[in-house]
This record gives structure tokens, sequence and C-alpha cells, in this order.
């Protein structure tokens, strides 16, 4: 059997911080190699700072720790790439592009780059929104992840590549903060309610978004990554579910361990990205593809980012 060493590019970010530690499970902590702009304080096995919009540092550092597998999650988010398009454009294609290439040349035998529901804008139907349904994002993010998806299926397609994707919902989890994001309330309401702090919500209180319990998320994408390759029909991004509510929703759940909590609505531009994008996601493809089943609800998860953030802010 070939041994796998894998890179993880974005490493320090919400999703690869949790993604880190299962990686080393599955392929032992020297063989997985976190990147990222800066080396955090406590990097736990090997970490090499990488630009990854760089082609040549991205070529050197596959080849000296002989890569196998790379986890591409480096990307501008859709609030924050509004604040400049161009530049957000040029960093997420720029950064594509030299994996894909990278990947290509050195021959590597799996890659992972993560889409978003930020594809779906106006004309794709906002309630159970199908796999295939008409791509015509609100945000420079969703343009950069529409165009990531061909770009990923034109790989497959054309030299083989096996790189496969899935459409994230927004991603709640404790371990760490999302940072530029549409869903991103839905972590931070959690942080304040926990302080007893009142909580100021950019989104209206009636906006129902898709979202994801992080446990889940990794779990979809260690499944996806461990499929058979014949099972995988999607070669440009699989639509995944986990759950969907509105803020007055995740407010009520949290209220039951937390009823002090106070939310004032605020909903600034980015409800007008959520607005652009689906409520609710029909993930039946990779059910049917490679087995793929949420295991948290709205009220699983809320009790357990109560229980985990209670450990994260109790008094020293
Ligand atoms: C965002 O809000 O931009 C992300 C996403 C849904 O991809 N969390």
């Amino acid at each position: 059997m070939q041994r796998d060493t894998v890179l993880i590019i974005g490493a320090n970010g919400q999703i690869g911080t949790a993604l880190l530690p299962l990686l080393q499970d599955q392929f032992g902590t020297d063989n997985v190699i976190a990147s990222d702009l800066q080396k955090p304080d406590h990097a736990t096995g090997p970490f090499e700072v990488l630009d990854a919009t760089n082609p040549d540092a991205l070529t050197d550092l596959v080849r000296r720790h002989k890569v196998t597998q790379i986890y591409h999650l480096a990307a501008v988010l859709s609030a924050k790439g509004e604040s400049d398009p161009l530049w957000a454009w040029d960093l997420n294609m720029k950064a594509l592009l030299n994996v894909l290439e990278v990947s290509r040349l050195q021959q590597l035998r799996k890659v992972f780059v993560p889409s978003s529901i930020a594809v779906f804008g106006d004309d794709a139907l906002r309630n159970n929104t199908p796999q295939n349904s008409v791509l015509k994002p609100s945000t420079v993010y969703g343009i950069s992840k529409v165009a990531a998806e061909n770009w990923l299926a034109y790989y497959h397609k054309r030299y083989g590549l096996d790189v496969r994707s899935l459409r994230y919902p927004g991603v709640i989890s404790y371990q760490s903060m999302p940072g530029g994001g549409t869903t991103d309330y839905a972590v931070a309401i959690f942080h304040e309610a926990i302080q007893g702090h009142a909580f100021d919500c950019f989104l209206a209180e009636d906006t129902r978004l898709p979202m994801i319990y992080m446990d889940d998320a990794l779990r979809a994408t260690m499944e996806l990554m461990n499929a058979p390759e014949d099972s995988i029909s999607v070669r440009t991004s699989y639509n995944l579910a986990g759950m969907s509510f509105t803020p007055a929703e995740l407010t009520a759940a949290i209220q039951r361990y937390l009823p002090e909590l106070t939310v004032n609505y605020k909903p600034d531009f980015r409800q007008a990205i959520a607005e652009s994008w689906p409520m609710s996601i029909d993930d039946s493809v990779a059910r049917r593809d490679w087995g793929w089943q949420p295991g948290f609800d709205l009220s699983r998860m809320t009790e357990e980012m109560i229980n985990q953030l209670s450990v994260v802010y109790q008094p020293a």
C-alpha cells in the first residue's frame, strides 16, 4: 500500500485547524504538512510557511516532502471579498491554478478543493436547491468558486487528476473563528452568548441559510476523499447539507441554555448576499454516490457548541 504525505494549504483557518488532527490520525503526524502564511504559536507536527500564490514555493514544498495529496483550504470568503473584488479574484484563482498545475505536474494522487453554497444566486431554486442548478453568483467569492468548480472538472477530464470537492454550507465550529464570511454570525453569536454579552446580528432575524456543524463537515470531507474513485460521479462539486435555520431560530435554541441572551438585528451589506443564497440544499447525489448522512441538527449542534465553549471560557 502506498504511504501518503498530505499537504494542507490554509491550515490556520477555520476548517484547516479542525481537519489537521483528523488527517494526522489517518496518515500519521509526520506525514501531514500544515502550511499557511504564518506559523502558529503551537504547531503540532511539521509546518511550512507558504504563500500558495507562489508556484515555485509550492512546487519546492511538494517535492521536498514528496507530497501525494493536497487539501487546498485557502480562500478569501464572501463578505471580505466584496471589499476588494479584484484582489479576491486574483488571490483565489492564482492559488487554485497553482495547486492544480503543481498537482498535475508532480502527479499527485488526490486533491481536495472546497466550493461553497456561494456558487448559487439569482435563478437557482432557494428551497432544496438541486445539485444541477443555474449558477449565477452574487459575490466575487461565488464567481471564483464557480470558476474553480469548472477548472476541477477540466483537470479531471483532461489530465485524469483525482480532484474532489464539496459545496460547504456555513460551517459552525468552536475550535476557531471563521473569517470574512456571510454565515459567520452563527459562530460569533455563541461566543457572545457564553460570555453573557448581547449580540449584534448583521443578518435579519428571518434569514434562513444552510449550515453544517464542523464534525459533519469534516466527516463529509474524509468520506468523500476515502470513497472509491469510481463512485464519484460529480467532478465539479457536491451539494452538501447539514441543517438550515434563521438567526431567530438559532437564538431560541441558544436561549434554552442561556435564557438571558439578547440579540439586536442590524442587517448590513451581508443581508443581500444571504438573500441571494439557498435556504436549504438537496444533497441527494452525495447521499447516493458515497453514502452521505448528516449527524447534527440545530438542537444537537447547539448543545455541543455550548458544552465545548463553556470549557474554553471557563474562569481560570
Ligand atoms: C461564507 O459565508 O462566505 C462561507 C461560505 C458559505 O462559503 N462561510
